[in-house]
């Protein structure tokens, strides 16, 4: 006798176009101090500052007294140095909220490259640009957030907190040959000030942006390969097997270390399935792969109102 189930059919999207693969030039992933062994020039941090590395992060923390501790690392020296364009991210976890009125004694992290030169306050809940100006708050407190920086040409630039771009400008300084960041904190202040301060860096990464690199495979859920590019794949999804629907491998044909750009998935519910061992009312597709059976899979997107793509 089978147990009836209720779950939901539906079709799944996936609109495949341009990818990012940025080559890191640099990888700084927190399983070591960053001085001396990181590369970076000595933070500061003394008694009763301290330092360590706990599961792969490097973690500061200034026990009572708050001091500003800073890391330097040299990005080039030279013009042929400096790589033509520049992103940067790092994966932060603070315990220190914005306090009230001040926007500068959590995190910090330091850019200067070519003809632009800035700073920006992470703090467990919020980033502030340094002017004050630009900001994002209402982050998860003590959560790793995902910063980065870009610029494409040593001008523009903008800095952007879990894909979210808070601040957006251009740098009118010289074209110096040199170019550095700088990263670490202060502890916090003020009365929002925790008892135990902490930062902890999962990694700080930085490389040359790149464009246009191939997505040469992915199996989203229920789909059966990759589309030409522009074009709309669909797939059966059975909510029993694939509960997160937003984790999927996708392969590049280059090394991709930093995001994926312009992929959108779309999953359209379409109605419950009420008994194991049937597409609902559409198709008896018992004895096929999921995803895999041809007939079921094209009636599944018809009844979705899919466009059909490529479907065989
Ligand atoms: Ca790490």
């Amino acid at each position: 006798m089978r147990t009836p189930r209720t779950t939901v059919l539906g079709v799944f999207i996936v609109l495949a176009t341009a990818a990012l693969a940025d080559e890191p030039l640099y990888r700084y992933e927190g399983d070591v101090l960053p001085y001396p062994d990181g590369g970076w020039h000595w933070g500061g941090c003394i008694d009763p500052c301290s330092e360590s590395i706990e599961n792969g992060r490097f973690v500061l923390r200034w026990g009572k007294l708050g001091r500003i501790i800073n890391y330097d690392r040299v990005i080039g020296d030279t013009p042929k140095e400096i790589p033509p364009s520049l992103w940067i991210e790092w994966r932060l976890r603070s315990n220190v909220p914005i306090p009230q009125f001040a926007d500068d004694c959590d995190a910090r992290f330091s850019i200067n490259y070519r003809m632009l030169f800035d700073v920006v306050y992470p703090f467990g809940d919020a980033i502030v640009s340094f002017s004050g100006d630009d900001w994002l708050l209402g982050l998860a407190l003590d959560e790793f957030h995902t910063f980065r920086f870009e610029s494409p040409n040593g001008v523009n630039y903008w800095f952007s907190v879990d894909g979210v771009v808070f601040y957006e400008t251009y740098g009118n300084y010289p074209d110096e040959p040199f170019a550095y960041l700088q990263f670490g904190g202060g502890g916090g202040c003020g009365e929002t000030r925790p008892p135990d301060p902490r930062n902890e860096w999962d990694y700080i990464r930085y490389g040359t942006i790149g464009y246009g690199e191939e997505i040469v495979s992915t199996r989203p859920p229920g789909t059966r390969g990759l589309g030409d590019e522009g074009t709309k794949i669909e797939g059966y999804v059975d909510a029993r097997e694939w509960p997160a629907l937003d984790r999927f491998v996708v392969h590049f044909d280059a090394a991709n270390y930093v995001y994926v750009d312009e992929i959108s998935v779309e999953v359209v519910a379409t109605e419950p399935r009420s008994d194991e061992g049937h597409c609902g009312p559409l198709h008896d597709c018992r004895g096929t792969e999921r995803g895999a059976g041809g007939d079921c899979y094209a009636e599944a997107g018809q009844r979705a109102g899919g466009d059909g793509g490529d479907r065989a």
